[in-house]
């Protein structure tokens, strides 16, 4: 039986077995195809010769210090004005706050990011890194996005490697991947046209590398990007890769529309999810992680990724009765740490909690 009816897809599986790159075109090819089994099977072989069954879960929480934001993303429902009803900053009283009641419940990792807010002074930043450390030393901090990073430098009038340095002393372990969003023009400029753009947020992710720590990187797609635009979003994030070696995961975003300005537009379909999952297990070769991020993808299609590339199941659990609230339409919205376990070994695979850098806290039994 020959591997797929799409000849194009057999190609590319020669080349993915004899552990070649694949390019652009094979990408753009990888996308385009019918055969969506054929694509899982490729992507699902290249994930079991990295990790085998292991499919890896960490226990965070999110904190979204401020709301307050200039940067006017079309793509996002999240934002206020400084002067707008709903618009919030959080004390570092609050964030500490917050975070003790996430490490009660088991978080090993904080996740903080926020808008982009000119009342606050640089040291808000530093105060709130500090404080988070003294209480909860063992506390891992994944803060600031590249836009953010690049926000600092520019309205602090800072350079880039004194932002870093500063935010590094201060407790930023590592930096979660937001902000990337689409990285080819025109695109990024019509969705997010005051933030800076993909060759600064590489440029940024690369500083941060060489301070010595890891990063994770994202997509935003399904909303008015090409496939074109994706597969060159793929390329960039591989050949910084190469450069500076600091990325550890990638997770692509599905577009979730309601109460944005682009709220007329459908979001990706599950097959578009799927895809998405597999094309970027077989073009982003040299990041070894890849997460379903089952907030933005609804609890099923997460399950399916794990078949289709990914490698880590994402979004934040808790122990106790908390409900987490998911984006997508399935009415799914509450996620437990047995659950999730659950999930995982219902899809075929073992669950392995991690903390952030990916190494195990806790081997669950299958
Ligand atoms: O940068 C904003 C995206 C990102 C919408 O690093 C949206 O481990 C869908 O980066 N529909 C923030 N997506 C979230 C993020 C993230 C999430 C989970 C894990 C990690 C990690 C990072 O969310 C933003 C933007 O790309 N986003 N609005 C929306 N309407």
């Amino acid at each position: 039986m020959q591997f797929s009816f799409d000849t194009k897809l057999n190609t590319i599986a020669a080349k993915v077995e004899a552990g070649e790159r694949l390019t652009f075109d094979e990408g753009v090819a990888l996308y385009k195809t019918d055969d969506l089994n054929a694509l899982g099977k490729l992507a699902d072989s290249v994930r079991r010769t990295k990790h085998g069954r292991t499919t890896y879960f960490n226990v965070n929480r999110h904190f979204n210090h401020t709301n307050i934001c200039v940067a006017d993303c079309k793509f996002c429902g999240f934002y206020k004005r400084a002067r707008q009803e709903g618009a919030y900053t959080h004390s570092i009283e609050e964030g500490i706050e917050i975070a003790r009641n996430a490490v009660a419940e088991g978080a090993t990792e904080l996740h903080i990011v926020g808008g982009l807010n000119t009342k606050l002074p640089f040291e808000y930043y530093t105060d709130l890194f500090a404080s988070l450390k003294r209480e909860f030393p063992k506390l891992h901090l994944k803060a600031l996005t590249m836009v953010e990073l690049d926000f600092f430098a520019r309205f602090y009038k800072m350079t880039d490697e004194e932002v870093i340095q500063k935010l590094k002393a201060a407790g930023m372990d590592s930096c979660p991947g937001g902000g990337a969003e689409i990285f080819a023009e025109p695109t990024r400029s019509r969705i997010c046209d005051h933030k800076c753009d993909g060759n600064r947020w590489l440029e940024l992710a690369g500083k941060v590398h060489k301070a010595g720590l890891k990063t994770n990187a994202t997509m935003l797609y399904g909303h008015i990007e090409t496939i074109e635009d994706r597969v060159d979003h793929f390329v960039k994030l591989r050949e910084q890769q190469d450069v500076t070696g600091g990325f550890q995961c990638f997770i692509p975003l599905a577009f979730y529309p309601n109460g944005t300005a682009l709220s007329s537009l459908p979001g990706p379909d599950a097959i578009d999810n799927l895809k998405t999952i597999a094309v970027s297990r077989l073009m982003i070769d040299n990041f070894d992680h890849i997460k379903a991020y089952w907030v933005m993808l609804g609890k099923a299609t997460a399950q399916t990724a794990l078949h289709f590339g990914a490698n880590d199941l994402d979004g934040t659990i808790t122990d106790g009765g908390e409900l987490t609230h998911s984006y997508s339409n399935d009415g799914e919205v509450k996620m437990s740490k047995t659950e999730l376990i659950q999930m995982i070994e219902n899809s075929g695979f073992e669950a392995v909690e991690r903390d952030t850098v990916y190494n195990h806290v806790e081997k669950v039994a299958a």
